[in-house]
Order: structure tokens, then sequence, then C-alpha cells
């Protein structure tokens, strides 16, 4: 065996071995480990749990504990349709407008007409904080904080007065309860006083002597009536000592050690009905909860959480982190010699979607699952013009399919309030999503023509329901999915229109998002990015229904639409054209945050740099044109779309600047700034995209059916990561993936077929068929 390969392998038995006593290597720390040497002193600081459903954030104080709290459906507003009741009438004069190149006249009448009553949507909420005072100074001696990324948990622990005190937190999903454990190592030395408060329309009260109870009611927001009903319940059980409760506060005196067992839970059961008993559920959730031992809690947690998260392993050069906090890790990340800070990273995204996105739960907002806020920045929602779908990014690659589970769901609850605007809006067939949408589901264009009057929100989030049939080749997710993509796609076959001079179809009115062009707005007709996210949209509807051999009359018409398209073209300075005309240059803002156009390349289907090379060339020259410094989410995306021209120092190059204070909070949040969640899983995408890449064949199979998938492994490895391994990474057509390299040189990949059949591995230009049967192992050494 290759001495590097040995030490690598060495490394990784290690990591694993100390990662399941839950020790470090002595004078390193755990890789999978952000820890610090003082409590958060904000929100930005302060360390994310959550199951999907329920979440906190946990500051760590010495003389007080605050644990901030959320649940999914704890939201403003009620069940609403925001669709204009003149917009129908007013669309043709619109499209007109626009075809007369009259564009700051069209945004006008979209504006009076179009735009949907009220303009905004509603905004996910929090439920307040639980507070745990343990009074006396904040004076502490060996203070750490910690977040355990291999077993979901925050931990802190000081010493005070020569006692040592240690705090557990964890969130189950098998029990939906966050479980605060506090223990002191000398008897009797536990005293707090707890409770909780909100900005929200709440009280706080208790019930026996050792349960708070938090009741409320989600806020009203333009003109939409709150009606949403909740409940928080915080069960304290007490080992030695007493425990009492009074007015809004639960007190224990002298204990040995306690276990605070919390959930919170709302009236909301869908879009459409909010009839849902909070208080029983949250009764039912601790009664069964506090039946259960502490240690039975924390295995249930783990038997859930574990499997999932050790699905993938990645390993960085070296098996361990650096001896400096993780805020520390984050200003030097920099200076280039802490490569496994960004296998941190990476699994830090796999955690969040863990902890943010399971079935049975909502879908990750703008901030995941942890808001503080009642009017958090663009109410915390899903911005599905890029936001929403970066979350799910490093889902499938990830190997943590289950977690587009709730963004599934969200999507088929669009199908009917977005068959619902299709109709109202547009007469059309099919449903249609604009460029947000809420708990409500609410699918009309807001906020204004300028970011609003986009349609092709639905269709673009339609595309993951797909690659979750490309992961896993399952019939039954194919069955599914199919009546989701044939309803996106009728509605563009019922609204497409033609140009006047040369008769291409394309959308009108829409926007490439948010860029406004060269004539004072973003109205215009056939953006780049539409047309490629519907040729994707329609060579992914016209194969479902082969497969399943449905539909042959409309997969006909499909084809045929899709072949009049407005095709991707290329400008005067060599750069992929933003929309029809070369406007690109003459763009008041030239470095916009958005990079729709590219969307062909990463995430979409239509460039690739092999078989497209001189449209890739060009989003190239699109890249360098808007530069590589943005927010958060856009310079995630920029590492994904280099990443995918087969250039992984320039993508490194731009993921220190993500991995930098300016982009990365000292927790490890992603910053937009403020803090936003999709620069976190769109920087882990684009690390894993540096490593493996998968298709379905080639571009020109885009229709094919069957194709034969591709797998390519390092296609951008950096310099500066001249050996790893990761391991158990999912690729396309069924397959799991593990990569072992040294001297910047593939040593070995490894492939499992999950469902058998054949693959093509590609290491640089060699490549290698197999023709594997389910369950099956091949090795590759890349020659
Ligand atoms: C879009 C972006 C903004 C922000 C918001 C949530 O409007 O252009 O940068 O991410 O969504």
């Amino acid at each position: 065996m290759n001495k590097y390969l040995a030490s690598i392998l060495t490394g990784w038995v290690a990591t694993v071995l100390c990662s399941v006593v839950g020790v470090s290597a002595p004078g390193a720390e755990s890789p999978l480990v952000l820890w610090y040497n003082k409590p958060a002193g904000r929100w930005v600081e302060a360390l994310a749990i959550g199951n999907g459903r329920i979440s906190a954030m946990v500051f760590g104080g010495v003389a007080q504990e605050r644990l901030q709290l959320n649940e999914g459906t704890l939201w403003a507003g009620g069940p609403y349709d925001p669709v204009n009741p003149e917009a129908r009438e007013a669309l043709p004069e619109v499209r007109q407008l626009v075809n007369e190149g009259k564009y700051r006249e069209a945004a006008k009448l979209i504006s009076a007409k179009v735009m949907a009553k009220p303009l905004r949507q509603m905004p996910y909420q929090t439920v307040g904080d639980l507070l745990i005072d343990f009074g006396g100074s904040t004076n502490a001696e060996n203070y750490r904080r910690e977040l355990d990324l291999d077993t979901a948990t925050a931990s802190v622990s000081y010493v005070r007065d020569g006692v040592r005190f240690s705090r557990e937190v964890f969130a189950s999903a098998p029990d939906n309860v966050i479980v605060v454990r506090l223990t002191c190592d000398k008897p009797g030395q536990l005293s707090f006083v707890t409770t909780m408060r909100t900005r929200m329309s709440a009280t706080v009260s208790t019930a026996g002597n050792d349960t708070l109870v938090m009741n409320g009611m989600g806020g009203s927001s333009s003109g939409i009536q709150g009606q949403i009903r909740y409940q928080a319940r915080v069960r304290v059980l007490n080992e030695g000592g007493t425990v009492t409760a009074q007015g809004s506060e639960v007190r224990v005196t002298n204990a040995n050690a306690v276990t605070l067992l919390v959930t919170a839970a709302t009236s909301y059961k869908r879009f459409d009905d909010v009839s849902g008993n909070p208080e029983a559920l949250t009764v039912a959730c601790l009664q069964a909860a506090a039946k259960k031992s502490l240690k039975r809690l924390r295995a249930d947690h783990l038997a859930d959480y574990q499997p999932r998260f050790r699905r993938v392993t990645l390993q960085l050069v070296t098996a361990e982190g650096k001896p400096w906090p993780t805020d520390e890790r984050i200003r030097r990340f920099a200076e280039g010699n802490d490569p496994q800070l960004a296998a941190l990273y990476y699994q830090f995204g796999r955690y969040l979607l863990l902890s943010c996105s399971r079935p049975g739960g909502q879908a990750a907002t703008l901030q995941g699952l942890w808001n503080e806020s009642m009017t958090p920045p663009w109410e915390s929602k899903y911005t599905i013009n890029i936001n929403t779908e970066m979350n799910y990014w490093p889902a499938e690659s990830g190997n943590l399919s289950e977690c587009v589970e709730p963004l599934m769901a969200m999507v088929e609850d669009l199908t009917v309030t977005g068959g619902r605007t299709a109709q109202k809006m547009y007469g059309a067939r099919g449903w249609v999503v604009h460029h947000n949408t809420d708990i409500w589901r609410a699918s009309a264009p807001i906020d204004g023509p300028q970011w609003g009057m986009w349609p092709c929100g639905g269709a673009w989030l339609s595309l993951h329901l797909w690659d979750r049939y490309e992961y896993s080749g399952d019939s039954t997710v194919l069955r599914r999915i199919y009546p989701v993509l044939k309803g996106a796609s009728e509605f563009f076959l019922d609204t497409l229109q033609e140009t006047p001079d040369k008769k291409w179809l394309v959308t009108n009115p829409s926007l490439s998002p948010e860029n406004g062009h060269p004539f004072g707005t973003s109205i215009c007709a056939g953006p780049t990015m539409d047309m490629q996210i519907l040729r994707d949209l329609f060579a992914n509807t016209i194969k479902a229904a082969a497969l399943l051999g449905v539909d042959a009359d409309f997969r006909g018409k499909l084809a045929a639409a899709r072949a009049r398209l407005a095709p991707n073209r290329i400008g005067s300075a060599g750069q992929l054209q933003e929309w029809m005309e070369d406007w690109d240059l003459k763009a008041p803002e030239r470095n916009h945050r958005h990079v729709s156009h590219l969307y062909g390349l990463y995430p979409g289907r239509d460039i690739h740099r092999r078989d497209t090379p001189e449209l890739a060339a060009a989003v190239k020259k699109s890249l360098e044109l808007r530069g590589d410094k943005a927010t958060g989410w856009a310079t995630a995306w920029r590492i994904c779309l280099w990443a995918h021209l087969g250039d992984g120092d320039h993508a490194f190059e731009i993921l220190k600047y993500l991995l930098s204070p300016q982009l990365t909070y000292p927790n490890m949040f992603d910053a937009h700034p403020p803090f936003q969640i999709d620069g976190n899983f769109g920087g882990a995408a684009g690390i894993a995209e540096m490593l493996m890449q998968s298709r379905m064949g080639t571009v020109g199979d885009a229709l094919n059916p069957s194709p034969v998938p591709e797998i390519e492994v390092l296609p951008a490895l950096p310099k500066v990561w001249p050996s790893g391994q990761v391991r158990g990474l999912r690729a396309r057509g069924g397959f799991e993936v593990d990569i072992t390299w040294s001297e910047g040189r593939l040593v070995q990949a490894q492939v499992r077929s999950l469902k058998g059949g054949k693959v093509k591995l590609r290491y640089g230009e060699n490549t290698r068929e197999f023709t594997m049967s389910r369950g099956q192992t091949r090795r590759w050494d890349g020659k």
C-alpha cells in the first residue's frame, strides 16, 4: 500500500474511533466539532440544533443559559389567496408592450394590475426564549462550548466556585423534544430559576410544580389575520433537591442533576387547514418523553441521527482539526493551511440539512429553521429564484435524500395553490409559482415587477423532484413526481409566446432574476435562464412519461415546443447572453449577485465543458465579467460554477472568501449578510462538486430516457488539497462513491451500485465503463 494512503487510512480509523468514544486525540481537535472558549455574545455566535420541526440556538451563558426556540410551522397570517383579479385581463397588453420594447410601460402596467394583493408574503416567526437563570457572576474557569456534528449535541462546561458544571443539549427527532441536561460534579450544587419570554403575542404560565407553558398566536401581516395558535411546553425533571413552580417560573434548588424536556407545536396542519390542537400535541409529546430515561432518549436520538450523518465522511489532507477555536479558524482559513476546515464546513452543511429538513416538517427557509425575529429579512420564507433550490443542492450527493421530502411535499402543495394561480391569472392549465412562496403556498408575483414577475419558480423547484428520481432510480418516486412535472410543463405549453421576429417560443412577461437590463427595469421576454429551465423541465417530463409509458401525444407536443425555445447565445464580449438580446455589457449592475443565465452549466444540463465547449467558454467569460465576490449564496454559486468548469483552484479561491469572517459568522452560519442559510448549503455543494460530479449521459442525451450515468472523480481538485478521502457520496444512477487521492492524483475510486446497471467512470480524460449488478462494488485506479 502506498505510504500516503496508509497514513490517510490510519488517520481515518483513528478519527472514527475517537468520535465513537467521544474524545479527541491528544493535542488536536476532533474534525467534527465546532468549539469556543466563551459564551455566545450574539445570536450568530450561538450554536444551532434542530430536529426538522423544532430547534434551538444555544448561547451557553454562565449566569444565564438562553435557548432561542423555533417551531417550523409558526408563521404569521392564515390561509389566503393573493391573486390579483385584474391580472388576467391585463396580461395581453403587458405582452404587447414587451414585444414593442416598451419595457418600462410594461412594468408600470404589471405594477398596477398584475402584482399580488397583498404585495408581500407572510413571515416565519419565533417561539421565543427559554431562560435558565443560575444567578451569580459570569466568571468561570476552563470554559468550553461546543457543537459535535457527529452526535448533533451542543455542550457547555466550566468551573465556578470550585464546581464543574456541564450542560448537554440535543434535539431528538424520534421524540420531538429538545433535551437539556444539566449536571455538576459536587452534590446539590444545581440551583436555578427557569422561565420563557417572547415578543410574540403569548402568555407564560406553569402547570403542576415542574412545567412551564407558553401559549401564543402567530402575528398578522400585510392585512392577513394571524391564525396559527401555538404552545411551547417545558418539563423540569430534577434529581435531588426540590422543584417548585410559581407564576411564570419553575425553581430548582440544590439538585444533583436536572433534565429539561422542551417541545412546541402549532395548530397548522396544511396550507388550508389550521385546526390542529397544539396543547394536545405538546402534552402527549412530553408525557411520552418523560417516560424514557435520559440514556434511552440519548440513545434513540443517536440511533436516528448518526447512521444518516455518518453516510459520508470527508478528510482533506489531514484527519485532524487545528487547535484553535472555530471562530479563530475562520479568521485564519485564507492563510491556506487548514484544509480540514473546509471539510468541517461541508459536514456542517449536511448537519444543518439533517437538523432543519426532515420528513413531516417544513422545507428549509432562508434561515433553515432558525429565526429569532418576528420580522426577519425577506420574511425568512422561500425565495425560489435561487435560494430554496440552493438549500437542497448538497442533499442528494451528500447522501441525505430523505431531507428532500419536505421540499417535495411543498411542491405538491404548490400544484394546488399554483393551479389556482395558473387558472385565475393566466387562464392556463397546470400550475405556476413566481419568485417566492410561504407556508400558505402563496404563488402570485410579489414585491414588485422587478423581482416578482418571474413565472419559473415552480418549474425550477420541480427539477429537484426529478433529481430525486435520477439519484435513486426508484419507480415509486417516478410515479409520484410525474403529475407534478406534467402540470409544470402544461402551464408553459399554454402560456409560451411566439417572438415577433424569430418565432421562438418564450416566456413573456418574465425577467432574469433580479437583474435590471439597460431599459430601466428587468421586465423582458425569454431570458436565458427561463429557456434553460424549460429545456430541462420539458426533457424530464418527456423522459418520465416515456419511462412510465404514458401520454405519447403530450410528449410529442413538449418535444416540438422544446425545439422552438430561444437558444443559448454568445454575445459580443464572448459572454453567455443573459437575455435574448446582447444587453449584458450595458446592464447597470455589471457585478450583479445573481448569475441566472449560468444555470445551464450548474445546476442545469444545457452546458458541459466537454460536450459544449464554446458555451462553457462563454459561461467562463460571464463569470469573469461578474467577478468572484458577492453575497453569501451568490459566492457559493460561483464556487459550484467554477467546479463545473473544471477549475478547482479558482473554486478554492472563492471558497476562501466564503469561509472568511465577511461571509461566515463565528457559529459558521452563512452571512448574506445578515444570516441566510443558502450559502452554507451552496458552499457544501461546491465542495462536493469539486470532488465528484455525476450526470445522466451527455448534453446530447437530454431526451434519452435510459442514458449511461457518468461519474467523474476529482473533476476540480485544488492544489491545496493534494491528499484526502471522501466516502459515501451519492451519484446519479444509484451509486455510492468513495474516492482516495494523494499527491494530487487519484489513488482509488470505489463504486457501489444500489440498483444495478451500467456506469461510466471518468478521471480526467480516462474513462472506464462497468456493468454492475445490484449491491456490487467495483474499484478503479483511474488508468
Ligand atoms: C433574492 C436575492 C437576495 C436575497 C433574497 C432572499 O431576492 O436577490 O440577495 O437572497 O432573495
